[in-house]
């Protein structure tokens, strides 16, 4: 019997591509110089796409594989695929939920310190013999300190745990409140960015997000606040985050998500009150060996005719 075909976006660790490659006739779409014309030639029996969180899957691309049932993806937000085409086209859907929960809400965790403690400028600081002109000035305490969490699921409750070990009182902002857990919810954004030295962002991304956190929101947090993002770069009104940022009108940020990554805005590399990191929330051996085990399992379930794992409803 022929092996199912699955065309891959973009790469996964050797690890799995070992595994998909004896398990799949695998059709590597990143490495297409022409991607229409790679579509019309082997698109006709590709019956699954393997994705990542940022790579999605467009209604496009699934309308070129007239044969496609299942949509696997290497990451717990979907909001780059098109969850609407797959469902009126009886596309399964799976994604990678609660095993990268802990190390994206590590780095959330990270990102607040690293921001308010300015890490970055410290190593520098050490680095390149400035200390031996002077002490590096002052940062801002995290201990103690009021977080607002943007959003109250696995990831946002996780950090919310990490931020309460630091003595933090926690406030959050959700469609609705969560009242089996031990914190404040506002129901109004700005409110909670009012009333808190750090705004975290844990929210899933999407149309429904989109912007959410606004110029006006951005400016409630205030002069003595850190913004911190491991969502989606779509959750925030970046523009005005930048205007902020340059002219301080808010403290700093902690940003591991961006709009149009990897190329991002150039603003911000110019900036000395962020810590930037690549998209990098799920990004350790651990984390991303279990999410490629993950996608690998619903791909066999799928074929073998049995019960996916985690799909997407
Ligand atoms: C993915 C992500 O792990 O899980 C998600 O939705 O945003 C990332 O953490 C990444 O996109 C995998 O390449």
């Amino acid at each position: 019997m022929s092996k199912p075909e699955v065309l891959m976006i973009g790469p996964y660790p050797a690890w799995d591509m070992e595994d998909l490659d004896r398990r799949y006739v695998i059709h590597r779409l990143w490495e297409a110089e022409d991607r229409v014309a790679f579509l019309a030639h082997h698109g006709e029996n590709i019956r699954a796409i393997a994705t990542r969180g940022e790579l999605g899957a467009s209604a496009d691309l699934m309308r070129a594989l007239p044969k496609l049932e299942i949509v696997s993806c290497y990451g717990v937000g979907t909001d780059a695929i098109d969850l609407k085409f797959a469902r009126d086209n009886n596309i399964r859907i799976t994604n990678t939920p609660g095993v990268l929960t802990e190390d994206v809400a590590d780095l959330g965790m990270a990102l607040m310190l690293a921001a308010a403690r300015q890490l970055p400028a410290g190593d520098a600081f050490v680095r390149d013999g400035s200390w031996t002109q002077g002490n590096m000035g002052l940062t801002t305490r995290v201990c103690g300190k009021r977080v607002g969490v943007v959003g109250m699921g696995r990831i946002g409750a996780a950090f919310a745990r990490r931020a309460a070990a630091f003595d933090c009182p926690i406030s959050y902002f959700a469609r609705t409140p969560k009242p089996d857990l031990p914190y404040t919810f506002v129901a109004n954004l700005m409110e909670l960015a009012r009333q808190s030295d750090f705004l975290v962002i844990t929210l899933a991304g999407g149309e429904g997000t989109r912007g959410i956190v606004s110029a006006e929101v951005i400016e409630a947090l205030g002069p003595d606040g850190i913004l911190v993002n491991i969502s989606r770069g779509t959750t925030v009104d970046e523009a005005a985050l930048l205007d902020a940022l340059e002219q301080g009108r808010i403290r700093g940020a902690g940003l591991d998500v961006f709009l149009n990554e990897p190329r991002i805005d150039p603003r911000f590399a110019a900036l000395q009150n962020t810590v930037l990191q690549p998209h990098h929330g799920s990004g350790t051996v651990e984390t991303r060996q279990a999410m490629g085990r993950l996608v690998r399992d619903n791909l066999a379930a799928h074929f073998a005719g049995q019960p996916l794992l985690t799909p997407v409803a």
